[in-house]
């Protein structure tokens, strides 16, 4: 079983230029914020900055000559069209199959943004370990839908997956890694395929697929929306903490 699943252009281009101007509108009010108010900064073990202001995180490329934002999370509730999503059928009926839940909640909202020219790679990990050191054994139920904004080529650096890696379990982590976060790149096989899509389209995946992005090096941005759901009910990852010594229970 791949376990993943493509939805070629589920979204409009109508749709698709609604929500690019509502990222757009979000990461102009945070960038604002951040540089009108007082944040909290955190450097992690890798070096990469996060800078947190009004309950979101923002992260920061860690080699952009200027400053360019990485990611921003979560995003819920900072745009009606965005929040909207987390109830449109079109993501919640196949996300319900993929965990086997017949009733969803949120996680956490994420929007990377991997501006052209210097949005960074993405090295190759599960979500799970993260997740795992903030919500226990809930973050083998929880699954990512990945909304395209721009099409996905090899070139801007569109994901690659490990079909099947989900059904081993937690991969081995990569010794060298200082975060402890990610999969072990030793361990990876040949197996691996790089989803092309046009702007509109979805990609889903279990906490456990092991998956990677290239650096965007082209003249053009390729931004997406995270929506991470789990069974309805449970906190959602702003409520929890991380505790790295979670990491000592896993392989
Ligand atoms: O957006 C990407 O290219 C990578 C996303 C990803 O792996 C993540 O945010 O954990």
């Amino acid at each position: 079983m791949s376990g993943y699943v493509l939805l070629p252009q589920l979204f409009t281009a109508t749709e698709v230029d609604r929500l690019r101007d509502a990222v757009e509108q979000v990461h102009a009010a945070v960038v604002s914020a951040a540089e009108a108010g007082e944040t909290t900064v955190t450097v992690w073990p890798d070096g990469h900055r996060l800078e947190e202001i009004d309950g979101t995180t923002i992260h920061w490329e860690p080699d952009a000559p200027g400053k360019a934002v990485r990611s921003l999370s979560p995003v819920t509730g900072m745009s009606a069209v965005i929040d909207a999503l987390w109830t449109d059928p079109r993501l919640t009926t196949p996300m319900s199959s993929l965990l086997g839940a017949p009733s969803l909640g949120p996680f956490v909202a994420k929007l990377n943004f991997k501006r052209a020219g210097v949005g960074s790679e993405f090295a190759w990990h599960q979500d799970f370990p993260y997740w795992y050191c903030c919500a226990g054994s809930s973050a083998y139920d929880i699954a990512t839908a990945i909304v395209m904004l721009d099409d996905n080529t090899v070139a801007n650096g569109a994901m690659t997956l490990v079909p099947g890696s989900q059904l081993n379990g937690p991969a081995p982590r990569d010794p060298r890694d200082p975060t402890g976060l990610l999969v072990d790149p030793a361990g990876i096989g040949s197996a691996t395929v790089t989803v092309e899509a046009p702007a509109g389209s979805v990609l889903m995946f279990p906490s456990l697929m092991v998956h990677r992005s290239a650096p965007n090096r082209t003249a053009t941005d390729r931004r997406s929306l995270l929506f991470c759901f789990q069974p309805a009910g449970r906190p959602e990852l702003s409520a929890l903490t991380y505790d790295a010594e979670r990491l000592a229970s896993l392989p």
